[in-house]
């Protein structure tokens, strides 16, 4: 632990420090989706891929993840394959993300932590796959993602396909209100429900065109109010899975992890992977579908900002 508590561990690549100084815009994205959203080799390639996506659109990915004590904004492709492989990388959320950097650990960003870091750096739009929220059960179990307190915190906009269906959609749509966190549908009036395009739940509010968006973050700030929003961007339609028939499967998956006691910080990747055994890998193809498409708005998002 040699880390000196005053100062910020803070990096930057060098196409995220060029961006910086050109003041390019940057979309930040997560690496927990690499470490413990998806497995080996569709990880690497798929955080690959993203980047691209958002290089092609004329802004700067910045990958955000904890090295040896350190906050990297940007990672090498290097960096992300060794990420990518290991299984000893903490899952960082903001109760945790200090002490990775004072024990000098690595640790993946989930969203929270992601917004966290990417506010340090000044970024303020970050795409992802879907965000946490409030399990099935939660009234047992007391299982509310930390994500859903920082976006009531944090001033960044995240792009997301609306929460992932596995978790209770009503009652995440509800925190979301408690805690004044803007939930704006894009191109749709519902909800979407990561890999289907609705969830049967209304989205509370709608812009289509990514220049508003901005401005509504811009309006954000300029009323004083804290915290970041939730841009909800549903699947494409060639790529989801109806509603119903995922629905099977998530049952499927979350009672074998009741079965087996799951819980905390393992439910999610747990629940993920199981679904995409059931679904013989399907779901990964939808999830890899949605995350790109969420790339794409975000830069345009960034760059309208
Ligand atoms: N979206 C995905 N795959 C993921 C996640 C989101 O497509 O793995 C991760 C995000 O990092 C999110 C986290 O912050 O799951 C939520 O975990 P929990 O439910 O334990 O708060
Ligand atoms: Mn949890």
């Amino acid at each position: 632990m040699s880390i000196e508590t005053s100062s910020l561990p803070i990096i930057y690549s060098d196409e995220v420090a060029t961006a910086r100084a050109a003041g390019k815009p940057i979309v930040a994205l997560e690496s927990t989706i690499i470490t413990h959203g998806m497995p080996y080799p569709e990880n690497v390639s798929t955080a690959l891929e993203v980047e691209d996506i958002i290089r092609k659109e004329g802004a700067c990915p910045a990958t955000i993840a904890i090295l040896d004590g350190v906050i990297n904004v940007g990672l090498t492709t290097e960096q992300v394959e060794e990420l990518a492989q290991r299984n000893d990388i903490m899952k960082l959320s903001r109760a945790d993300l200090a002490y990775a950097l004072v024990a000098g650990k690595s640790g993946s960003t989930t969203v929270a932590a992601t917004m966290i870091c990417a506010s340090l750096a000044g970024i303020s739009t970050f795409a992802t796959g879907g965000i946490g929220g409030v399990h099935r059960g939660a009234e047992e179990s007391f299982d509310i993602s930390a994500d859903l307190q920082e976006l009531a915190k944090t001033p960044v906009m995240v792009v997301s396909a609306g929460v992932k269906a596995l978790l209770d959609i009503p009652k995440t749509l509800e925190v979301l209100e408690t805690l004044g966190v803007p939930v704006v549908g894009v191109g749709t009036d519902e909800f979407p429900a990561f890999w289907s395009r609705e969830s049967g739940f209304s989205c509370p509010l709608r812009l289509d065109d990514p220049k508003d968006i901005a401005s509504l973050y811009a309006m954000r700030k300029a009323l004083g109010l804290e915290g970041g929003m939730i841009v909800a961007n549903p699947v494409p339609e060639a790529d989801e899975i109806p509603r119903n028939e995922m629905e099977t499967f998530i049952l499927e998956a979350i009672s074998e992890a009741n079965r087996r006691s799951v819980s905390g910080k393992e439910v999610t990747p747990f629940v993920l992977s199981r679904i995409k055994d059931l679904t013989e890998g399907d779901s990964l193809v939808t999830n890899i579908a949605l995350v790109k498409n969420n790339a794409r708005l975000a830069a345009r998002i960034a760059k309208a900002l």
